[in-house]
């Protein structure tokens, strides 16, 4: 595949797997989230995840693009395990 056709293979990735996912994650997970989010970024990082030692402990796992902090979608991936 040319990067042309990797790049257009991904955006249509993006459109079929995004939105109901960003739907999901606002209606099951935007409380918790937010709540966690303590300065208000729109991620999660390791110092606002020590607030739950289940997140401490997920966190490696669930930063699925290793950025070092949490997306709404890397959260919504393991919100689940945090109950
Ligand atoms: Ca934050
Ligand atoms: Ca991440």
């Amino acid at each position: 595949m040319t990067p042309d056709q990797i790049r257009k293979l991904f955006r249509a990735s993006a459109i079929a797997l995004g939105l109901p996912l960003a739907a999901a994650v606002a209606a099951a997970d935007a409380v918790s989230f937010a709540k966690l989010d303590a300065n208000k970024d729109g991620y999660i990082d390791v110092r606002e995840a020590s607030a739950s030692p289940k997140l401490v402990e997920l966190f490696a796992r669930a930063d699925a693009n290793k950025d070092g902090r949490l997306s709404r979608e890397e959260f919504a991936a393991i919100a689940s395990m945090l109950k």
